[in-house]
């Protein structure tokens, strides 16, 4: 078993996690989502999915991902602090 995090963007509302989540569990291999809007990461777990299918997935539900890779917690903090996105349905394209 393996498991990776991805940063998500464009996630507003909780039926993008939704959507999210089932992209990623329509991959091949994949075991186990676990999305978090809070943070924009989705942490994927299983034993032989293709990171390039995770993201590909991801963008067919109309969000962008990439994956994690050596980001420190202080600079996603920095990151995250930049963005300042709202958490509100306002302007998600998906539920109105
Ligand atoms: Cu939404």
């Amino acid at each position: 078993m393996k498991t990776i995090e991805l940063n998500i963007s464009g996630m507003t509302c909780d039926a993008c996690v939704g959507h999210v989540t089932k992209g990623l569990q329509s991959v091949s291999g994949v075991q186990n989502v676990s999305v978090d809007l809070a943070s924009k990461t989705a942490t994927v777990a299983g034993e032989s999915f293709d990171v390039s299918q995770l993201v590909k997935a991801i963008e067919e539900e109309g969000y962008g991902a990439s994956e994690d890779i050596g980001t420190s917690p202080s600079e996603k903090a920095a990151q995250t602090k930049a963005e300042n996105i709202p958490l509100s349905s306002e302007g998600c394209s998906c539920c109105e």
